[in-house]
């Protein structure tokens, strides 16, 4: 019967194209706070096998092999040479976890495909505990074998997993094998067509997590904007503070956990139901969170077996017309666009320093707020940008033209988008979350688009949803926004680079702006490119006074004729790889927009953003 089903299973997959395999089920329910969880790092020298055709994977006939036979069995050609075992692990190279692997290999810079990971780890199990393998991050999919045998797949190379592993671990010489795939697809979130460089591998860290048999598996400490009761003078007002526990394990049912907040002197019990799913509330006077006091808030959130502690920040974020308001005062988001890639070496980041260095340059440009573009940055940065008291736009990698119709892209669209709220929604600091960037106007479009701002909504009603948009000419000088999305989203947020794109700099200055809606307008986008160090005239494109022209331009038009401008995040803080950009001596797979260069040398428009900014920040008294 098994195997009939098996049979079924992959002729199932063969002709509608789904991909999971027996042993490869979804991920165990997210993990948030890891690093407060006791976990053992595998963060390390992995080794590697590169695997082009898949060959660990299938047969010659191009179907997937059982376990046994695949490189998950974790054999050796010199473990028997009188066998045919055409692979060995130890005699792969070596791969650093995190890191991607384009930057460790010259002659992986371009490869996208399959790679095979393994590392070998001790443990002590204890048979009171569970035990679950965290990952940060693999791009895109990993498929993850234990011991000799698949157990999980997972699809999103941006957002954290957990895979329970309890009763499968060994004392000694546990191999844990991980293929990961990074090969574009059409059908894929993102899809096959975007501008930044696909960095393959274990991106972020790997860890073993020991958690008790039955655990807090995942929280939110929220706050409701609505005042309780009298304000008194001088006093932070009352709020509701309100939220939910989810317990994990056969205890759940019934269990009480208390959630507490001593500075606050704010102490609530709640009972799990059936499910595990505790929700509390409670009311306590804050002192709200913002950029220029970003208060954080001790957590201790405990259950029979388990406690975790957690800092909060409570603020109210929301629009009232065209108004942006941060705990009731209107505020300008003065921000600028990143992607998660270091200056030095450049790759994808893997330390905490990697991320400070690019927060450090957003606030030294003067920004209270950054848009971590495209795809859900790693944890860390979010906190250290929570901590220092920047305003953060949070975003999936539904970016340009997605394959609306199919059901599986949906899904996996909105297992992202559940995976990057539920990890993050106890961060202050993240006040919109975005669902999309420049797609293609369509019903499918807008039907999938409504559908994961719904979900957002669902999840968490204390933040705005938008996405990035795009303009449209209404006559040659004239421009708005014109989406059916705008029904749904708070902002009408879009990226428009007057002045590069289909026009000259000159543009800027005599193009108008209508809007069709009364809602904040926030320009998720505008720029120009440059190579550091090449100068011109203004009017010659890549020199860095062309990009500072632009900028110019493009911000006086802004501020004179934008109704609603209410912020920006100007593309992008550094140069980042691109496979777009083939203009050699000058790109050099470089796309060329950053206010600093890849490895950090300020161009001419970054003073002109940071003046700037330093103005409004300076008329606003911050
Ligand atoms: C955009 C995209 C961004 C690109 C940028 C560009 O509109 O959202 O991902 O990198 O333009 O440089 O063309």
């Amino acid at each position: 019967m098994e195997s009939k089903k098996l049979i079924l299973g992959l002729v199932a997959g063969l002709l509608f194209g789904i991909h999971a395999m027996a042993g490869e089920d979804a991920p165990a329910p997210m993990i948030i706070n890891i690093a407060d969880r006791s976990s053992v790092s595998l963060d390390g020298q992995w080794k590697y096998l590169v695997d082009q055709y898949g060959i660990g994977y299938y047969n010659y006939r191009l179907m997937p092999q059982p376990d046994k036979d695949s490189f998950f069995a974790d054999k050796s050609f010199d473990d028997d040479r009188t066998k045919l075992i055409e692979y060995s692990f130890d005699r792969g190279g070596e791969m650093r976890v995190p890191g991607d692997w384009n930057t460790q290999y010259e002659k992986l810079y371009y490869y996208e495909g399959k790679v095979w990971y393994r590392t070998k780890f001790d443990a002590a199990p204890s048979p009171e505990k569970r035990y679950f393998l965290y990952f940060g991050a693999v791009n895109h999919t990993a498929i993850v074998g234990l011991n000799g045998n698949k157990i999980a797949r997972h699809e999103g190379g941006f957002t954290p997993f957990n895979v329970e592993v309890t009763g499968r671990l060994k004392e000694k010489d546990n191999s844990l094998v991980v293929l990961v795939d990074n090969t574009r697809d059409k059908d894929g979130i993102p899809t096959n067509n975007c501008d930044w460089w696909n960095y393959g591998g274990i991106t972020r860290s790997v860890k073993l997590v020991e958690v008790p048999g039955t655990f807090i598996r995942d929280y939110a400490v929220l706050m409701d904007k609505a005042v309780v009761g009298k304000v008194r003078k001088n006093k932070p007002a009352k709020h509701r503070i309100y939220g939910y526990v989810n317990l994990d394990g056969s205890a759940a049912a019934g269990q009480e956990v208390s959630i507490s907040v001593p500075e606050l002197k704010l102490s609530v019990k709640a009972v799990a139901d059936d499910n595990g799913h505790a929700v509390f509330e409670s009311v306590a006077a804050p002192q709200l969170w913002s950029p220029d006091s970003p208060k954080l808030y001790d957590v201790e959130i405990s259950s029979a077996q388990d406690k975790t502690r957690d800092k909060v920040g409570f603020r109210i974020i929301e629009t009232a017309g065209d108004k942006i308001l941060l705990n009731g005062k209107e505020i300008f988001l003065r921000g600028i666009s990143v992607h998660e890639e270091s200056t030095t070496p450049v790759g994808r980041i893997t330390s905490a320093s990697q991320n400070r260095e690019l927060l450090d340059y957003a606030k030294e440009l003067g920004c209270n707020f950054v848009r971590l573009a495209h795809y859900p940055h790693n944890e860390d940065i979010v906190r250290q940008a929570e901590e220092m008291g920047l305003l953060v736009w949070s975003e999936i990698p539904v970016y340009w033209t997605i394959s609306w119709n199919n059901p599986d892209t949906y899904a996996n669209a909105r297992q992202q988008l559940e995976e990057m709220v539920t990890r993050d929604i106890n961060r202050a600091n993240i006040i919109i979350w975005s669902v999309a960037n420049e797609t293609p106007i369509s019903p499918e479009r807008t039907r999938f688009l409504a559908g994961l701002i719904s979900r957002a909504r669902e999840m968490d009603s204390t933040r705005l949803v938008s996405a990035a948009m795009e303009k449209v000419a209404v006559s040659k000088n004239h421009y708005t926004v014109d989406d059916p999305l705008l029904e749904y989203t708070d902002l009408i947020s879009f990226n428009q680079y007057t002045g590069w794109y289909g026009s000259k700099s000159e543009q800027c200055d005599n193009t108008y702006w209508e809007f069709p809606v009364l809602k904040p307008v926030f320009i998720s986008e505008f720029g120009a490119g440059a190579l550091y160090g090449n100068h011109g005239p203004k009017t010659e494109r890549f020199t860095e006074e062309y990009m500072a022209d632009c900028y110019e331009r493009n911000i006086r038009m802004m501020v004179e004729r934008m109704p609603g401008f209410a912020g920006t995040s100007p593309w992008i803080l550094k140069d980042f790889r691109s496979p777009r950009r083939a203009l050699n001596g000058i790109q050099d797979d470089y796309n060329r927009k950053g206010v600093l260069s890849e490895d950090g040398h300020r161009k001419q428009a970054w003073y002109v953003l940071r003046d700037w900014y330093m103005d409004l920040k300076a008329r606003n008294n911050e």
